[in-house]
């Protein structure tokens, strides 16, 4: 596990005003375990509720559009998700890339709109069973992250990757130990390659996919695994706090 695993909760289209409670626990929470560095990813809706309530933990966004303004009826820009209090956005999430047909070149070009705006990025990326039954998942893995990886200066600094295999999102199968191993030492690898072995290992990779408080200890001592992208158990706090506390 890195040094300070990153355990970030993604709600998803999940909560209404009645959530900030939750997210007042959590932030209460995180205040003492500090070995973690903990966040969430609220809808849109509530990003500036949730950063008024939080003194602790990250705030962030699930997506952006790629464009600075304008006539985008609908979407809403790095910059705009910043000004309501995100330090981060999480992008390539494989449901957005299902729902809304992303590309790698999108997806690539909304990391570049976020970073000018000065936020961190997520970048997901993952498999579906399809492909890791067929024997292509490193590779299918690796071809997302190099069509979509930014290429700026100081990108790195501000980049975490979560491989999320697709199959195990939401549907309470999580990959082996061995196929995460196998498949964060092989995203270490394309990390290495494209920015130097010294920057790489400031990029944390998560695990995402049914992480729960119950498997969450056995996934973070993973080598290569510096935290987790949570959906469904960060959903209330007690279910996310037990994964806080399996990091710290
Ligand atoms: C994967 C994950 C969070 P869940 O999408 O990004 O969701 O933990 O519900 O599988």
């Amino acid at each position: 596990m890195a040094e300070r695993p990153y355990i970030v909760g993604n709600w998803k289209m999940n909560g209404t005003r009645a959530m900030l409670s939750e997210a007042r626990a959590i932030d209460r929470a995180a205040q003492r375990y500090m070995k973690a560095e903990v966040a969430v990813a609220p809808p849109y809706t509530l990003i500036h509720a949730v950063h008024r309530e939080a003194e602790q933990i990250g705030i962030g966004a699930q997506d952006c559009h790629a464009g600075e303004d304008g006539a985008h009826t609908g979407d809403i820009s790095a910059s705009m998700v910043a000004d309501a209090g995100a330090k981060f956005v999480i992008l390539g999430h494989s449901e957005r890339r299902a729902d809304h047909r992303e590309t790698n070149k999108q997806i690539n070009a909304k990391i570049e709109s976020a970073l000018e705006a000065g936020l961190r990025i997520i970048l997901c990326c993952g498999e579906t069973l399809k492909t890791r039954d067929e024997g292509d998942a490193v590779d299918f893995v690796l071809k997302q992250l190099k069509a979509s990886l930014p290429k700026i200066e100081d990108a790195a600094e501000r980049l975490t990757v979560a491989y999320e295999p697709v199959w195990a999102i939401g549907t309470g199968k999580t990959a082996t130990p061995k196929d995460i191993e196998e498949m964060h030492k092989a995203i270490r690898g394309l990390l290495d390659e494209t920015y130097g072995e010294e920057t790489s290992a400031q990029v944390r990779i998560l695990y995402g996919g049914s992480v729960k408080p119950d498997n969450a200890k056995e996934i973070l001592s993973l080598p290569e695994v510096g935290g987790a992208l949570v959906g469904g158990a960060s959903l209330s706090a007690e279910s996310f706090l037990g994964i806080v506390v399996a990091a710290s």
